[in-house]
């Protein structure tokens, strides 16, 4: 694997799942592999999860890692051809990407949306432009609208943790307060269409999902409806993708409790995290005996390692 940006690049998910679950139970077994390998990560925006959890897989695997916080302590990045760099912006993407590619042996690359400029955030003019200038194979971090890692790491979880052949997914809406990506919702909703599982979506009207990324999926306005009889209920805020970027007023009724968890059929909840209490999920929710997102960022971890072992594999 050279490029690791969404499910179309993964040949099989349920082997790279079963990979990830192997890696789980005997986490130091290929640490020849990344010896002498070094793995630069690259954020232009905040982490927790992805930060730890890649850079762990990466030690597991004996690579070295490097971070560098390209938001706070690398130059202003010019990203437009021909731009006559007289303004705020240091260094061309063209040169940055190309002297990282230098040093390294795999990049990983985390950069959000703008959310102002649909045509932009959704052709991935900064991935795309790390992937084309780097030289090297490419991990997403979670670009401006997928989070494939995330994305496996809660098929990970759902493969781990169901307790039957085909259980029933519903990725719901949250209330928040500020714009959020749609990456988390998109990349979710593409990877479980691929999944054998049943798939439904449910959001307030206007919070509909870009539908190349959730062809296969049920989708409603019914929340109850839609919680009737779930196993996992993967709880998210996005902010309208028409118009774009916008949150749009009302829906706070939509925050998961206790009593909408009882419609369920004993759902476990999973939240890509971070999550704001009270707003998103309740604390009855979070704090119960329902809430498996710590497990979930654990499996991070996993999925991390799964893919950087088949991109070792591959250079
Ligand atoms: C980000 C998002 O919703 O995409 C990162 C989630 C992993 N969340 C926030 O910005 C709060
Ligand atoms: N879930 C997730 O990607 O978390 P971070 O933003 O903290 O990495």
């Amino acid at each position: 694997m050279k490029l690791f940006s969404s499910v179309n690049d993964v040949t099989d998910i349920n082997a790279l799942v079963a990979e990830a679950l192997k890696l789980k139970q005997n986490p130091y077994a290929n640490q020849d592999l990344g010896k002498n390998k070094t793995l630069g990560l690259v954020f232009l925006n905040p982490s927790l999860r992805t930060r730890m959890s890649t850079q762990k897989a990466a030690l597991n695997l004996g690579m070295n890692v490097m971070v560098l916080n390209m938001d706070k302590e690398g130059w202003a990045l010019e990203l437009q051809d021909g731009a006559i760099m007289n303004g705020t912006s240091v260094e061309h993407i063209r040169e940055a990407a190309a002297v990282l590619g230098q040093y390294v042996d795999i990049i990983g690359v985390r950069s959000f949306p703008g959310l102002k400029n649909r045509a932009e955030d959704y052709n991935e003019e900064v991935f795309n432009k790390f992937v084309k200038y780097c030289g090297v194979p490419v991990v997403s971090l979670e670009s401006a609208t997928r989070h494939p890692l995330q994305s496996l790491a809660d098929l990970v979880t759902i493969e781990e943790l169901k307790t039957r052949p085909r259980p029933k997914v519903v990725l719901t809406w949250a209330p928040h307060i500020k714009p959020l990506p749609q990456a988390v919702p998109n990349s979710f909703a593409e990877w479980m269409c691929k999944a054998d599982v049943d798939f439904t979506i449910a959001h307030p009207k206007g919070y509909e999902l870009n539908t190349d990324f959730t062809q296969g999926a049920t989708i409603t306005h019914n929340q109850d409806e839609a919680l009737a009889g779930a196993d996992f209920i993967y709880v998210k805020n996005w902010s309208a993708y028409e118009p774009y970027g916008k949150v749009l007023p009302g829906n706070e009724d939509w925050m998961l409790t206790n009593e909408k968890l009882g419609i369920t059929d004993n759902a476990k909840v999973m939240h890509c995290l971070p999550v704001r209490r009270n707003l998103e999920l309740s604390d009855e929710i979070l704090d119960g005996p329902n809430a498996i997102v710590v497990h979930e960022a654990g499996n991070r971890v996993w999925a991390a390692q799964a893919v950087l072992k088949q991109m070792l594999e591959s250079i």
